[in-house]
């Protein structure tokens, strides 16, 4: 038996030719849901994992599957169903899962044979038994998996092409954000993987580097805290020498012993969303947590970097709060907190969040021609109507921000203080210019985004 198990191309990153140049493959991640799906599988399916964004294979050249199993981000969801289309008119039966599947589930019944809502630990090895017996159902829940039941992911499926191997050490988050999807599909579950089982996945990863895809690292609570840093320790005692980024709230400065050991066990970058520079528009995307205890953002971020590790901020852009001036604020306060990179966002309804029903209760989501406008939904482009700003009035704001943040002289002095704290300045350089080129980029993307809406009914009106 055959199994195709599809991730499609995503916007984002389709543009990039990663056969062309070896720097783009730091822009190319491995989709570990289909990895962990591999690991589910029994030994009697001859498994092929399709990550379309390493290239669209020649499907037609390909031998004919038994079944196929695709995944998707929202973003991903037209080409998802552009593959579904291709492999049912021969024939070959579709099941499709993930986040999208599990929040639109409808819509997704309608291109593919079966949807798969939720974790597919427990429901997987069920829908192969079916499709092997010719009697897929319509709609199978996985719910939410045991943690102990989460086996570790194939990874030698995929080993090429990639710069980064991908592990996951816990699911969900403690908290709560109103536009995050997170909660939306976990709850408020934050499920630790057992240490034993995560060490002797990272033994099975090849590549030097590791995209640790968790939502929250470290957690909130004592108990988390303490977890990660048994988590750390026993990275440390198994001598993996991987180099990992992870993902973390800013309560990951907050304990020295807990930085100490995250760099030791190989922590060179983390990702952290402050999403907004007051606490008005944190208490707006119900991230108040950001600015308990009266935080000093600057002192935080510091704290981190003296262990060498970079630090990622992530920023919203569109908050109701948000007036003309927001794109220069938050790059002026990501300057003086001193982080190494910053990832601006517009704020985006993702379906399933409770931002997505408050927009919608308002009418403000304009780009709402489903499936198709789905590939607008990467945060990259402003898809709603914002309160104080206009269609061209947020686009600019997000220009100001990256522009000014990536100004020369100002990475220029980035680059400086990583050279002078021994903290990856050659990356820090490359991570920096390469955000500026994207900066650049997406003037074009905005153009060519303005005429997709002009080009239909009266949307650039309604934004
Ligand atoms: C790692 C990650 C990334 C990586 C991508 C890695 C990759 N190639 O997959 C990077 C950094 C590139 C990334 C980028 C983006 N991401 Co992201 N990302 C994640 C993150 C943190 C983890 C994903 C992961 O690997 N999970 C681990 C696997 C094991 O879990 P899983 O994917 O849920 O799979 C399980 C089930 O869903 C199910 N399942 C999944 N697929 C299938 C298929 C079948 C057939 C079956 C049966 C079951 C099944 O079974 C799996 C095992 O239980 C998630 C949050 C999350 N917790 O999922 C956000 C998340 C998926 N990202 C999100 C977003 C918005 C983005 C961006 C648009 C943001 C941006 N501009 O940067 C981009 C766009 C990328 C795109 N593809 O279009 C949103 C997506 C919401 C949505 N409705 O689509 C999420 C949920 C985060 C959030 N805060 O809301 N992301
Ligand atoms: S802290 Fe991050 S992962 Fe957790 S709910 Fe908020 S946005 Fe989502």
């Amino acid at each position: 038996m055959r199994l195709y198990l599809i991730n499609p191309s995503n916007p984002l990153v389709s543009i990039v030719r990663v056969r062309e140049s070896r720097w783009n493959r730091y822009r190319v991640w491995k989709p570990l849901s289909l990895m962990v799906l591999a690991g589910l599988t029994p030994p009697e399916w001859e498994i092929s994992i399709i990550d379309e964004n390493l290239g669209v294979p020649d499907y037609p050249s390909m031998p004919l599957p038994d079944l196929v199993g695709i995944t998707a981000f929202t973003s991903q969801a037209n080409r998802a169903y552009e593959v579904a289309a291709y492999f049912r008119l021969l024939s070959v039966p579709i099941v499709m899962g993930g986040i999208h599947a599990t929040m639109c589930m409808n819509e997704v019944m309608e291109h593919v044979d079966s949807v798969v809502t939720g974790e597919g630990e427990g429901i997987w090895p069920k829908v192969l038994e079916d499709a092997r017996h010719g009697c897929l159902k319509r709609r199978y829940d996985g719910g939410l998996a045991e943690i102990s039941d989460i086996p570790p992911a194939r990874h030698e499926l995929l080993d090429t092409g990639y710069a980064f191997g991908a592990i996951q050490t816990t699911r969900g988050c403690p908290l709560n954000c109103n536009f995050c999807s997170v909660t939306a599909f976990n709850g408020v579950h934050y499920r630790m993987r057992s240490i034993g089982d995560v060490v002797q996945e990272f033994r099975l990863i090849r590549e030097k580097r590791v995209l640790v895809v968790d939502d929250n690292l470290v957690g909130t609570r004592p108990e988390h805290i303490a977890r990660a840093k048994d988590l750390f320790r026993a990275m440390v005692q198994a001598k993996l020498k991987k180099e990992w980024v992870a993902q973390a709230t800013i309560n990951f400065a907050d304990d020295e012993e807990l930085l100490a050991l995250a760099a030791k066990a190989g922590c060179r970058g983390i990702f952290i969303g402050f999403e907004s520079t007051i606490p008005k528009g944190l208490r707006e995307l119900s991230k108040k947590f950001n600015f308990l205890n009266g935080r000093d953002f600057r002192a935080s971020v510091r704290r981190i970097q003296q262990h060498r590790i970079l630090v990622v901020s992530s920023f919203i852009i569109g908050l109701d709060i948000d007036e003309p001036g927001i794109g220069k604020r938050i790059a002026e306060a990501a300057s003086q907190y001193g982080v190494d990179h910053l990832n601006a966002l517009f704020l985006t309804p993702l379906p399933g969040t409770r931002l997505w029903d408050q927009m919608k209760a308002e009418g403000r989501i304009v780009l709402d021609k489903f499936p198709e406008d789905w590939k607008y939904y990467t945060l990259t482009f402003p898809v709603a109507r914002y309160k104080h700003l206009s269609l061209d009035g947020i686009i600019d704001e997000m220009l100001s921000c990256d522009l000014t943040f990536y100004s020369m002289p100002r990475i220029l002095r980035r680059v400086w203080g990583n050279l002078w704290g021994r903290r990856q300045p050659l990356i820090s350089l490359v991570g920096n210019l390469s955000y500026r080129k994207n900066s650049k980029l997406s003037c074009k993307a905005y153009a060519a985004f303005k005429r997709y809406l002009s080009n239909r009914d009266n949307c650039v009106k309604k934004l």
